[in-house]
């Protein structure tokens, strides 16, 4: 069976990591493999959402530890975030359509920066998060620092990364790292729900909206601006703008296509 397994359901994409028995960390495969399938999903103009969750009792710990050996060189671990973690933080960021990250279980590493990197999080009411990077000594990475920064502030973030305390998902919801908390019975159907709803949105001005969204924090507003009005001008000349306009003045509720 595949590391990373991919179902469509209607218009929305379940990816789901699959090596439960360690927790769904990541060989190197299968962070290819989550890449090549996000990158399929982003050509299907079927697809609108994306659920990204883990099989068994964890959402994702980050890298697999036992790949780390005698053997293994400081150098590799840039090599390994050059070409592998990277290029994944950067698919999710600039992925036009609605991600949600689907935490159902344990969640450290990399794995909670990915996390952060969806645009959406729902938790499991009995799910957690943490950093872990300062248990092994290593600086934390796959962008967890601009991540949790974005999301909490500095002065949290530091506390976030040094201490690496397990935030449960009450936690989470008052620091604003989630956005719901769904029991464990109903935690697929109310996710399934969720992302249904974002796959209704004009998606292509979702993507457009999230770049926004993210350089609002890095450019001068001077800046921001020249960017806020390109951007406008690409939403304006979408199909979805149309439709948009023709379902405000028929008094009827617009039905995007994403494109
Ligand atoms: O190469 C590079 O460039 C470096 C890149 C680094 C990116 C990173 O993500 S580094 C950070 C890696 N992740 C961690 O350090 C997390 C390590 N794991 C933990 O801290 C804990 O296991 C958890 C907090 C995730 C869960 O704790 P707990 O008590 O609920 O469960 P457990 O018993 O510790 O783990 C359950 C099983 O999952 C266990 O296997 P076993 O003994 O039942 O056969 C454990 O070994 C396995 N597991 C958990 N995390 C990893 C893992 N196996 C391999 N790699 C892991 N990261």
């Amino acid at each position: 069976m595949s590391e990373v397994i991919s179902e469509k359901r209607g218009t929305v994409c379940w990816i789901e990591f699959n090596r439960p028995d360690s927790f769904n960390a990541f060989i190197s495969t299968m962070i290819k493999s989550l890449i090549e399938t996000l990158s399929s999903a982003a050509k299907d103009s079927d697809i609108r959402s994306i659920v990204l969750t883990g099989r068994g009792r964890a959402f994702q710990v980050g890298q697999d530890l036992s790949e780390i050996g005698e053997n293994t060189r400081p150098d590799d671990y840039r090599t390994m975030l050059e070409t592998r973690y990277h290029p994944l933080l950067q698919t999710m960021l600039n992925f036009n359509k609605p991600i949600v990250a689907a935490i159902n279980g344990a969640t450290a590493g990399a794995g909670m920066a990915l996390a952060l990197a969806a645009d959406f999080r729902v938790m499991r009411e009995d799910a957690y998060m943490t950093s872990a990077f300062m248990n092994i000594a290593l600086v934390p990475d796959t962008g967890l620092f601009y991540l949790l920064n974005h999301l909490v502030g500095a002065g949290k973030t530091l506390e976030i990364i040094a201490l690496s305390p397990r935030i449960d998902a009450e936690k989470a919801l008052e620091l604003g790292l989630v956005h719901r908390i769904f029991a464990e019975e109903h935690f697929e159907r109310e996710t399934e729900h969720f992302a249904e709803q974002l796959a209704m949105l004009p998606t292509k001005v979702f993507g457009m909206s999230k770049r926004l969204w993210r350089h609002a924090q890095d450019l001068t507003l001077d800046r921001f601006l020249v960017y806020e009005a390109e951007m406008q001008a690409a939403a304006a000349a979408t199909e979805d703008h149309r439709q948009g306009i023709e379902a405000f003045r028929a008094k009827k509720k617009p039905i995007f296509s994403g494109r």
